[in-house]
């Protein structure tokens, strides 16, 4: 059994970046399957509840306000169009919704208007995520009792390369984001994007920040850059597909017991692409045919892709509509 582990070395995860690739394919596939059912992948829906007009300068970003992305903002969402969203994200059998929203940082009232669209989705049946930006350490204990599920927050990139795509907020800003999360005793989902013109290094680096944290994210979103017109990182060099599976191989080594989501950028990926991605231990991904923003595969494919590779959802308590009596978790894609 492959031990949990939170301080590998620079070198050490360079090196399993380096193998191979068969081997690390193949290394990646064994240690997925000491811990997970290998066809068993989990599937989460994203709504954005509030949409564009971002202080921030984040360089991916078409909600960012400083970009000209002919993107059309929106306010914060009524209630009950967030539950007809959840409603049919629910009916084509996502097990978990996750609202974001386009903020630095939401203020109180702000909160407690996410808290009641978290209460309510929640008592539908589904795992709750939400995505708002930078938390004080009392707005994720609020969110803990309203019984949020997951919150997602990533640290995006390594911290070297980090001032080339962001100057609003600091690394150091995302980690404590995270450590209040983890202190309120929410589950964590944190990743980061890959092809934004980064070195193999950085992303090295951005897997062993996540891989070294004192607990390793229950969930980690491997995204994609999707390219959007106006934004700075607009017209960045492609990614070496391969790179993209190595990332997601080496975070399945390094976080062993972790779901690893096949996140962003999957509209532009083949079928063949996205299942050496399950090969090398993604095992789950956003369902739905809308992101935040941009365009994910239409439902229908994801289903063909999973019928012909012969994956299955994960075994989920609440999918049967109970109301769960305890806070559920990913062990039931356990192998
Ligand atoms: N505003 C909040 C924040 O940044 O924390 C929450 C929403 S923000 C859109 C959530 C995450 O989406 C970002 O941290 C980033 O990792 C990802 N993201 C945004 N734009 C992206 C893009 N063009 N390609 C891939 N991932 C992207
Ligand atoms: C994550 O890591 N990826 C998702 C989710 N967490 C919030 C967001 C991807 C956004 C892609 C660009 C867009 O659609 O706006
Ligand atoms: Fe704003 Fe989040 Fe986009 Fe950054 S990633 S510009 S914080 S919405």
């Amino acid at each position: 059994m492959t031990s949990t582990r939170h301080d590998w070395t620079q070198k050490e995860i360079e090196q399993l970046f380096q193998q191979p690739f068969n081997d690390l394919l193949f290394h990646a596939q064994s240690v997925h399957r000491e811990h997970f059912d290998p066809n068993a992948v989990q599937m989460s829906s994203l709504l954005s509840i509030k949409t564009g007009a971002c202080p921030e300068d984040c360089g991916y970003c078409p909600q960012s306000a400083k970009y000209n992305t002919e993107l059309e903002r929106e306010a914060l969402m009524p209630l009950g169009e967030v539950l007809s969203a959840a409603r049919a994200a629910k009916a084509k059998g996502a097990s978990r919704f996750c609202m974001g929203a386009a903020w630095r940082n939401p203020n109180d009232r702000q909160l407690e208007q996410v808290g009641e669209m978290v209460s309510a989705v929640r008592d539908m049946g589904l795992e709750t995520c939400v995505t708002l930006g930078m938390l004080e350490a009392h707005q994720a204990q609020r969110l803990r009792d309203v019984g949020l599920d997951y919150y997602n927050h990533n640290l995006d990139t390594s911290p070297d390369y980090y001032g080339e795509v962001i100057t609003t907020r600091t690394y150091q800003d995302r980690l404590d984001t995270l450590s209040h999360v983890r202190d309120a005793g929410i589950h964590v989902c944190c990743g980061g994007i890959v092809g934004m013109g980064e070195a193999p290094s950085d992303r090295a680096e951005l897997v062993q920040q996540l891989a070294n944290l004192p607990q390793h994210p229950e969930s980690v979103p491997i995204n994609l850059l999707v390219q959007v017109a106006g934004t700075p990182l607009y017209g960045t060099e492609a990614l070496d597909p391969f790179d993209f599976v190595r990332t997601i191989a080496v975070a399945r080594i390094t976080m062993p017991q972790s779901m690893v989501r096949l996140s962003a950028g999957r509209n532009d990926m083949s079928d063949e692409l996205q299942a050496l991605c399950f090969m090398a231990g993604a095992n789950s991904i956003f369902y739905g045919d809308k992101l935040l923003t941009t365009d994910n595969p239409e439902a229908e494919r994801d289903q063909k892709l999973f019928e012909r590779l012969g994956l299955h959802l994960c075994a989920d308590t609440r999918a049967s509509g109970d109301v769960p009596t305890t806070k559920s978790d990913d062990k039931t894609c356990a192998a």
